[in-house]
């Protein structure tokens, strides 16, 4: 039979669409197992303050309009969703089984696999070098986004209240809170290393979005929605239609140490020696600073390509000779190996593969301390998030069987085209990379550190706005709710002058051909 189109207003907003921000918290937490008929009936007051994806979507057009008209400083924007890990599932009484072999497991359990650094534990268990938060039993997680960290605050204050936090009678427990935000000035939208960040992402069947040209047919919708055409599983229950598995990492970045390296390895007789660093960092993620990808424009930085949202993702790693040597793009550079694009067009494609990227950066920027001892005394990276309608196909493919998969990409003339050298990971054993150098393509390079370190995550399942209220919630006798009040979320836009001047993308880590930077 066949299914209806799939509905904006029942899809969380942060999976197809993403939110717009500028600050984010992710609000882990346990559900009390001696109230979860509580907590269910709370839930069901909660649900119509979720930002669905018809919301985030006119959000995005207020934005744009806001900025075309010229207008001054942020509008006022949040957005609020709720994912929960398989525990969360059990604690609420739900037993089936999701079809997802990664999230029915739990990310601790595939920490070692993931090639997460650990030591052994008894009877061949793993005990991976993570933040404790995310060894304990995380039930669930509140997603806030907006357009200052003020906004964020308001929207987890409505939820603390909601689910009576601070009180006797609290349903939840807060596990961890970590809050996210866009680098300031000049950095903004760009990830801690210095790279642009959120250009690339994938096309969706039936989905508008600006055009974004990037040599790849769109992905069907079940590639990210549980249930639509796509969806490589056929026996998922019933309620997990229009959802989407996210998966959650994260992800210190060690920049002085990353930089350093840059500097103490220039790549020698291509540019001249000043310019030998910068190639290199390029090489290794595959774009220059800026954002404009070496494949189109291998020995020199292009400011107006970068910006250029017809030109800037649209390439496949097939122009002349690149399918066989690395002039123009190392086979291990990291878009190349998290998105491999024509490499993989003989075996099967990347469809299957592809990811919707939702993170956002954390922490401060280097002090002069820092700087100077290239050593990272404060923690920041990236609060890496990722939809898909399966991690086994989707993230942790990606991170195994790509990133810290030596010989992948396939069938290139070098055996072992080596790690990708940003996030892929050895559980702390050696890693290198072949052919930095375009002049001496078999060369590896040692990677002495892993740049990117991983203090944990979870799995979770971002459920459709009907399972939340259906399968989730409780209905409740209450027909006020009493406490909630109205969260000022989306559609509520109004222009906060205190937000200060806006830029070109009102949130950062969600796609620059969308407005936004994402990862
Ligand atoms: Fe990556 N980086 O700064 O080097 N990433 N990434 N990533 N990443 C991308 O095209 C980075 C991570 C993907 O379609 C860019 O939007 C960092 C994980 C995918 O061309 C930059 C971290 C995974 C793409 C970075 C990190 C991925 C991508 C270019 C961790 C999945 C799109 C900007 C701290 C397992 C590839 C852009 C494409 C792009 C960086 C993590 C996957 C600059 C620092 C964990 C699929």
């Amino acid at each position: 039979m066949a299914q209806p189109a799939v509905d904006l207003k029942n899809v969380q907003g942060d999976s197809i669409i993403g939110f717009p921000k500028k600050a984010e918290a992710f609000y882990f937490f346990q559900i009390n197992s001696a109230r979860v008929n509580d907590f269910r009936k709370q839930l069901g007051r909660l649900v119509p303050q979720i930002t669905n994806a018809a919301q985030v979507r006119n959000d995005k057009r207020a934005i744009d309009d806001s900025k075309s008209a010229g207008k001054k400083g942020l509008l006022k924007i949040s957005g609020l969703n709720i994912a929960f890990s398989k525990h969360g599932l059990r604690i609420l009484g739900i037993n089936d089984n999701t079809g997802d072999t990664a999230f029915e497991n739990g990310m601790l359990a595939d920490a070692r696999d993931l090639g997460d650094k650990g030591k052994s534990a008894p009877g061949d268990k793993f005990d991976p070098a993570w933040d404790p938060a995310f060894k304990q039993s995380i039930h669930a997680l509140i997603l806030a986004a907006g357009d200052s960290a003020g906004t964020v605050n308001e929207v987890i204050s409505k939820v603390e209240n909601n689910f009576h936090v601070g009180k006797p009678d609290a349903t939840i427990r807060l596990i961890k809170r970590i809050d996210g935000k866009v680098r300031p000035g000049r950095e903004e939208g760009h990830e801690h290393f210095g790279f642009l960040d959120g250009i690339s992402e994938p096309r969706i069947v039936g989905i508008p979005s600006k055009p974004h040209p990037d040599g790849e047919k769109p992905a069907r919708q079940g590639i990210f929605l549980v249930g639509r055409d796509g969806d490589q599983a056929s026996n998922r229950p019933a309620w997990t239609l229009d959802g989407s598995f996210l998966a959650f990492r994260f992800l210190p970045q060690l920049v002085p140490e990353f930089n350093k390296f840059l500097k103490d390895n220039p790549i020698p007789g291509v540019l001249p020696p000043s310019k030998g660093s910068e190639l290199l960092g390029a090489r290794l993620v595959g774009r220059w600073k800026s954002g404009a990808p070496i494949d189109i424009t291998p020995l020199a930085d292009d400011k107006a390509l970068a910006a250029d949202d017809k030109r800037n993702n649209n390439f496949r790693f097939n122009f002349n000779g690149d399918q066989t040597v690395q002039d123009r793009c190392p086979f291990a550079a990291h878009i190349r190996k998290t998105n491999p694009r024509a490499d993989l067009d003989q075996f099967g494609g990347t469809e299957r593969r592809r990811i919707l990227r939702r993170g956002i950066q954390f922490g401060e920027e280097l002090t002069k301390e820092e700087i100077d001892s290239s050593h990272t005394k404060l923690q920041r990276g990236l609060l890496f998030l990722c939809y898909q309608s399966d991690i086994s196909d989707g993230f942790r493919f990606i991170q195994t069987s790509w990133a810290n998969a030596v010989g992948f990409p396939p069938g290139k003339p070098i055996a072992a085209p080596g790690f990708d050298p940003i996030i892929g990971q050895a559980g702390g054993g050696s890693r290198s990379i072949v052919g930095t150098n375009p002049k001496a393509q078999a060369q590896p390079l040692k990677l002495p550190t892993e740049w990117v370190v991983s203090r944990g995550g979870e799995y979770f399942f971002s459920p459709s706005i009907p399972a939340l209220k259906n399968k989730f919630a409780l209905k409740d006798s209450m027909t006020q709710p009493p406490d909630l009040g109205k969260l000022s979320l989306s559609s509520q836009a109004k222009t906060d002058p205190a937000s200060g001047p806006s830029r070109a993308s009102q949130a950062h880590t969600t796609p620059a051909s969308q407005q936004q930077r994402k990862r």
